[in-house]
C-alpha cells in the first residue's frame, strides 16, 4: 500500500526586485509547515524563484539571462535542498534553465526525500508569442525566451509513487496527461503562472480562468486515474494579477484540497495511491479500450 501526504505550496506574488534568496526563505517556511503536517512530497509553482518575467519585453539578452539558472542546485537554492534532505521531503519546483550550450527552457525538477534530483521536465506547450505585440494589454513572451522542451513526458518511480511533471499551459492539453497516463502515472505535478485577465480579450476575468484551470486539472486526473496537484504562483506581481486556485485532485476528479488566498499558502492531502488502480484497470484500462487505429490525426497534424 502506498500512501503519502502530498503538499501543494502556493506562492504569493514575487516582485521584480525580490531576490531568489528571499523567495527560498518563503519556500523553506512552506516546506517546514508541510513537514509538520506529515507531508513527504511538496509541489511548488512554475518559475518559482522569480517573478513571471516573460511578461516583460527585454531586448538585452544579458538581462534575459539574469532570470535564468545555469546550475541546479546553486548558491541561492542550496538552502532549500539542504532543508528538504533534513526534513525528508521530496519536492518539485520550476525555474528558467540556461544550459551550458546556450539553450533556454522552462524547466521543473523532481527530487527524492534525500534532496537528490531524480527527474527533469522541460515545458512542451509554450503559450504566447515571440515578438513584442502592440495589440496586447501586456506581453506573454514565453515563445521568445524559451525553446519547446526536448525531453518529452516521462515518469519516475519516486518514493514508491509513479510521478510525472508538466508545467502550466501543459495542463490544458489532454495529450500531456495521456502521455503520462500511458506510463502508469499516479501523481502528476503541475506548477503554473496564469494571468487573471486575458491580454487579448477584456471580457475574460478571474472566474472563467479559475474554472478552466479546475476543469483541465480535474479532467486530466479522472481520464487517467491519477492524482494531480496544480500549484499557482498567485497575486499581483508588479501590477499584474495572477490567479490562485491551487488544488489537489484525486483519481475520480474530485478536489481534495484548495487554496483560498492569493498568498503563500499550503494545501495538503493524504493520497492513497492504491486508488489509482481501480480506474486504470476498468474504464481507463488503456490496453483494453483505446482504439489507436483512429487516433492518427492526433500526431499527424
Ligand atoms: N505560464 C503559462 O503557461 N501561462 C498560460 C497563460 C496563457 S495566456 C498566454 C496558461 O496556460 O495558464
Amino acid at each position: 500500500m502506498t500512501r503519502m501526504i502530498v503538499a501543494g505550496a502556493q506562492l504569493g506574488p514575487i516582485q521584480k526586485a525580490d531576490s531568489r534568496g528571499a523567495v527560498v526563505v518563503r519556500m523553506v517556511a512552506l516546506m517546514e509547515e508541510a513537514a509538520a503536517k506529515g507531508a513527504e512530497m511538496i509541489v511548488y509553482p512554475e518559475l518559482a524563484l522569480t517573478t513571471f518575467f516573460p511578461r516583460w519585453y527585454m531586448p538585452d539578452w544579458h538581462e534575459v539571462d539574469s532570470w535564468f539558472e545555469q546550475q541546479m542546485p546553486n548558491a541561492a537554492t542550496l538552502p532549500l535542498f539542504e532543508r528538504a534532505r533534513e526534513l525528508g521531503v521530496a519536492m518539485t519546483f520550476g525555474y528558467a534553465e540556461l544550459t551550458p550550450d546556450g539553450h533556454r527552457f522552462n524547466t521543473s525538477i523532481l527530487t527524492n526525500r534525500k534532496g537528490e534530483i531524480v527527474g527533469k521536465y522541460r515545458k512542451v506547450h509554450l503559450p504566447g508569442h515571440d515578438e513584442y505585440d502592440t495589440e496586447r494589454a501586456f506581453q506573454h513572451l514565453e515563445k521568445r525566451y524559451f525553446e519547446p522542451g526536448d525531453l518529452g513526458f516521462n515518469v519516475w518511480r519516486n518514493e514508491g509513487v509513479i510521478m510525472g511533471m508538466a508545467i502550466c499551459n501543459d495542463r490544458r492539453w489532454p495529450e500531456t496527461y495521456r502521455c503520462l497516463g500511458l506510463q502508469g502515472v499516479e501523481l502528476v505535478t503541475i506548477g503554473y503562472n496564469t494571468p487573471a485577465v486575458n491580454s487579448q480579450m477584456s471580457a475574460e476575468g478571474l472566474e472563467k480562468r479559475l474554472f478552466h484551470s479546475d476543469l483541465s486539472l480535474q479532467a486530466g486526473a479522472y481520464q487517467n486515474a491519477t492524482f494531480v496537484v496544480g500549484v499557482a504562483k498567485a497575486g499581483v506581481e508588479d501590477g499584474h494579477p495572477l490567479i490562485g486556485g491551487s488544488i489537489i485532485v484525486d483519481p475520480d476528479g474530485f478536489v481534495l484540497a484548495r487554496a483560498e488566498t492569493e498568498e503563500d499558502e499550503l494545501i495538503v492531502a493524504d493520497c492513497d495511491f492504491d486508488k489509482c488502480a481501480f480506474g486504470k484497470s476498468t474504464i481507463f484500462d488503456f490496453a483494453r479500450h483505446r482504439r489507436i487505429e483512429h487516433y492518427g490525426r492526433i500526431t499527424s497534424q
